[in-house]
């Protein structure tokens, strides 16, 4: 039987904050034990907004480091960047044909981000979700962990990977529909100076997003300036979305359910359980933060374990583009059987 195969991508853009974290990467970090898990730090999809292709060779080696040391584990898991592997994008050019335009222009990521873009809003920016649709399909993978943010992409790619069984498949499920996995407690950790808008990495305010490598002084700073309302109650309430933030923040970095912070602060006041939540995000990310340091500073030693990812994870996507391929009728007639 196949093993349960996990499949997650993340944008080497930017520093990672506490959304990020909490939404992904502690979830990556988990599932190295429940199954074969891949993740994959993508270069491809940070060229559809403006960017520096220096810079984006520096950001890629930071967030390898930063995985690394979050506890993501090279000899648990296949780790590598989605440039070093083509089929992403032979598979991404394939999918093009099973995947409705109008759908991609309403996804509202898209609408989002082309929206905010003052120059070229860039065809690749129309057609993210389908290298994301790729990237994943690309390995049959059967479990997605992202954040609620991510829900309509992974709609989209669900609905693709259905698309092509039905027109190509002949009765067999060549791509795997996959499942998405969104945590319970932070599946959308809130911006602490605007508790009604996500957590992000380019439309959040600088006072209000936490850094995963923020030195421990900046992270008290943002938390006790974050955010709260004019009651005095810890308790979760759409009302109260900066408290229910906090609150879900303090569950999440413990690994327990939000009742049992309401429980543990019902007598507190708002200043001292601001104090607790910043001292537990400090305590979870300051290992974090150190061996970063250490990690980021041997960079031959980070393109080490991302070629040899590479190579693992070209081996099962090179598999599943023979079926694609057979199955479309591209390319010459398949003559060896591809290993089950
Ligand atoms: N606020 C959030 N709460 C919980 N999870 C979140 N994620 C993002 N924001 C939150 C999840 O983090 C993962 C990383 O996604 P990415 O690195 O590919 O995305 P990004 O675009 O760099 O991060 P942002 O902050 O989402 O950027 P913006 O807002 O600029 O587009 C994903 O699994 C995501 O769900």
């Amino acid at each position: 039987m196949t093993p349960m195969r996990i499949f997650s991508g993340i944008q080497p853009t930017g520093s990672k904050h506490l959304g990020n974290y909490i939404g992904a990467i502690a979830q990556y970090v988990e599932g190295q034990d429940r199954g074969e898990a891949l993740y994959c730090l993508v270069d491809l999809h940070a060229t559809t907004l403006p960017y520096e292709p220096v810079e984006l060779r520096r950001s890629l080696y930071d967030l390898t480091a930063l995985l690394l040391a979050a506890g993501v584990d090279p000899e648990r898991c296949i780790l590598f960047r989605q440039g070093d592997v083509q089929e992403h994008t032979e598979l991404c050019w394939l999918l093009c044909s099973v995947t409705e335009l109008g759908r991609l222009q309403r996804m509202h990521q898209f609408r989002d981000k082309s929206l905010a873009q003052r120059e070229l809003v860039s065809a690749g920016l129309l057609l993210y979700p389908v290298l994301q649709a790729a990237d994943v399909l690309a390995y049959r993978a059967h479990e997605v962990p992202v954040g609620e943010d991510q829900r309509e992409h992974l709609e989209l790619m669900r609905d693709v990977a259905r698309r092509f069984n039905a027109r190509f498949g002949e009765g067999q499920e060549v791509l795997v529909v996959p499942e998405h996995r969104i945590p319970t407690v932070g599946a959308r950790i809130m911006d602490l100076q605007a508790p009604e808008r996500k957590m992000s990495t380019t439309g959040g305010t600088e006072q209000g997003t936490v850094l995963v490598l923020d030195p421990p002084a900046a992270i008290e700073k943002k938390f006790k300036s974050a955010v709260t309302d004019s009651g005095s109650e810890i308790k979760r309430d759409p009302q109260k979305p900066g408290i229910s933030n906090l609150i879900d923040i303090l569950a999440a970095v413990r690994g327990v359910g939000t009742e049992a912070i309401e429980m543990e602060f019902s007598s507190a006041r708002y200043g001292e359980f601001k104090l607790a939540v910043a001292a537990a995000v400090v305590e979870r990310l300051q290992p974090v933060r150190e061996r970063y340091e250490l990690l980021r500073a041997d960079e031959p030693e980070l393109e080490r374990i991302l070629a040899q990812g590479a190579e693992k994870a070209r081996e099962i996507a090179s598999q599943t583009l023979i079926d694609v391929r057979h199955h479309m009728g591209v390319g010459p007639p398949r003559r060896v059987q591809p290993l089950p």
